[in-house]
């Protein structure tokens, strides 16, 4: 059973006919922007939660980022450093291969079973991105193996894995975390790409360099999370463009400069995440979001969910998000949807 959709996205389902939302659950989509921590169903955290109980020597911020997450319209945030501080509540309760385990599969379930009430999954494929981690009882490398085992139970045309890097890294562990992406796809195992992300503020992006050449030299698919808040310097962002990656995340405070830089590179898709850029405040309005811009353009764009577990949001409400008649959604015809969709497929970095 999918998890209740709220906010945003889940006034635009509701503004749907069944006609409508038949349409969008039966485009063939991928989702390639989804933090395997960050969507975890609130179903599997509660047995999780249940069954590995964290201990009572735990954090303030982890019992209070625990309560904070079950509530039922998702988590209220007032800017978007909010957000970060929700993780170590998360990560208190996946630090054990089974706990890691049945949260994996619990995601890839929500995104690719057959959901009843719809008619059918809520996509066709997913790239899940993680960072690996050590976590005392798991090696970084253990940690993604888990993940690994869960995504390939399912078919190559449906699951793959992208590794992120996470900002806060020194350069010696982003170094190691691309390693264990390259070495990880040259054993066969399924990864198809490198992602950075993390708390937009964090780290030196210069630090970068050497890793995102040697991951694309080994044939992985570049996505970097990208100008996320207005305080992201154009400098650094020019600098991330300097790489050259394949797709960007969010993308949301481009200037003039780089947005011709991604204009120029006519298939640097953009992974545009409606209901997270709202509820984290780094856009005022649907009205005012950038994805208008790059449709307008004809740049392709992918529409992602980003962490459905505190947005309480689903790849089908996100797409509801483009169909809605305004104040709702975009109000975007069954064609342009249509074409969205298929520039995600496209944009793929597996199959
Ligand atoms: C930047 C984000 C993010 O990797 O532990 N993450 N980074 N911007 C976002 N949008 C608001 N949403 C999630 O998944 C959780 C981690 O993904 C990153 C954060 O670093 C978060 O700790 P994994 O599976």
């Amino acid at each position: 059973m999918p998890s209740q959709v709220a906010g945003f996205a889940g006034l635009a389902l509701k503004s749907l006919s069944p006609t409508q939302i038949a349409f969008i659950a039966n485009l063939p989509k991928a989702e390639l922007h989804a933090h395997l921590n960050g969507s975890i169903p609130i179903a599997t955290l509660q047995e999780i939660a249940r069954d590995f109980p964290v201990g009572d020597d735990q954090s303030d911020q982890v019992k209070v980022g625990l309560e904070k997450l079950q509530h039922p319209d998702g988590v209220g945030l007032e800017e978007i450093h909010d957000f970060f501080r929700l993780f170590p509540a998360i990560y208190a309760l996946t630090a054990t291969p089974e706990a890691l385990r049945r949260a994996t599969r619990g995601v890839l379930r929500e995104f690719l079973e057959i959901d009843d009430s719809i008619g059918g999954p809520q996509c066709t494929y997913i790239e899940l991105r993680t960072i690996p981690k050590s976590t005392g009882l798991m090696s970084r490398g253990e940690y993604t193996r888990v993940v690994l085992d869960e995504i390939e139970k399912y078919p190559a045309e449906q699951a793959a894995l992208i590794i992120s890097v996470d900002r806060k890294m020194n350069e010696t562990e982003m170094g190691e975390v691309v390693d264990l992406a390259v070495s990880l796809k040259e054993e066969g195992r399924r990864v198809v790409g490198v992602d950075v992300c993390g708390n937009p503020l964090n780290g030196d992006m210069n630090h970068l360099e050497p890793h995102i050449v040697k991951a694309k030299a080994a044939g992985l698919g570049v996505t970097l999370h990208i100008a996320e808040t207005k305080d992201n310097p154009p400098a650094e962002t020019l600098k991330l463009l300097s790489y050259e990656p394949h797709r960007l995340g969010h993308a949301t405070f481009l200037d003039d400069e780089a947005k011709e830089i991604v204009l120029g590179s006519s298939d640097m898709c953009i992974e545009i995440c409606l209901s997270s850029n709202l509820l984290c405040k780094t856009v005022p309005s649907l009205e005012d979001h950038h994805i208008g811009y790059y449709l307008d353009r004809n740049h392709p764009v992918a529409i992602c969910t980003d962490d459905i577990l505190p947005f309480r949001n689903s790849l089908l409400g996100e797409y509801a998000l483009l169909m809605a008649a305004p104040p709702f959604g975009l109000g975007l015809k069954e064609a342009q949807v249509t074409r969205i969709a298929e520039m995600s497929l496209r944009s793929r970095f597996g199959h």
